[in-house]
């Protein structure tokens, strides 16, 4: 299996399928790809006909929608349990999972990754403000605070054992960390950014910010 993935630095979404990905525990090698100018957006569109990453090649296939991988992955790697086992439960973090995966957009505009912004390392951005990002983060607040009274006391993620929702949020804890956000001005009572710290500190997002500050590929 190949997934075809962005730079390290700054493509969000290459790390929700890369984590996912190492949460199968499967065998799996990397391309890197980019679409930064006509000719790589060209090279990439030959490989991943959206132009976008990620996607996964498997076998003759090619998934390239990163929902789509992480259910193939839950279904083809049951062992790896990344979606909750109990029904209700599961629905919830697919609601979550789909929230982030289609929402947030003004999260994803007032803090979007780039070379300037990345979401590894040390470097810090100024805390954007607007009334549509302040909407965004409440909900963020909202929504951690609501599942982590109810499922937190199985660990420190949002729904017991870490399933895919986690993995989604993990780029948000990224861009709170580098653009500064108090998150107690949104309402939070602590509960957001002790989550937030725990999605920056498993050690797959350990060795993809590690991986992201030892390549020259940029
Ligand atoms: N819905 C897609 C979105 C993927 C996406 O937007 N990927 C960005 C990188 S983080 C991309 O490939 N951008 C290519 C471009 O902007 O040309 C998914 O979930 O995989």
């Amino acid at each position: 299996m190949e997934l075809i993935i962005g730079l390290r630095a700054y493509s969000t979404w290459s790390l929700r399928g890369w984590l996912t990905m190492k949460a199968t525990g499967a065998d799996f090698s990397v391309i890197d790809a980019r679409y930064d100018t006509p000719e790589h957006k060209a090279a990439l569109e030959a490989v991943s006909p959206s132009g976008f990453v990620p996607a996964l090649r498997v076998g003759g296939e090619l998934i390239w929608d990163t929902l789509s991988l992480a259910e193939w992955a839950a279904e083809t790697y049951p062992q790896a349990k990344l979606w909750p086992a109990d029904p209700m439960t599961r629905a919830l973090a697919r609601s979550a999972t789909a929230e982030m995966h289609s929402g947030f957009s003004a999260l994803r505009s007032f803090c979007g990754t780039g070379p300037d912004h990345p979401m590894v390392g040390e470097a810090r951005a100024e805390t954007p403000s607007d009334p549509a990002l302040d909407r965004d983060l409440a909900r963020l607040v909202a929504l951690f605070g609501q599942m982590r009274r109810r499922f937190g006391i199985d660990g420190p993620w949002l729904f017991g054992q870490r399933c895919i929702a986690d993995i989604f949020f993990t780029p948000v804890a990224a861009r709170v960390r580098h653009f500064q956000i108090d998150l107690a001005d949104h309402g939070d009572d602590g509960t957001a950014v002790t989550y937030l710290a725990a999605l920056l500190d498993h050690p797959d997002f350990r060795q993809w910010e590690a991986e992201a500050l030892a390549s020259t590929w940029a």
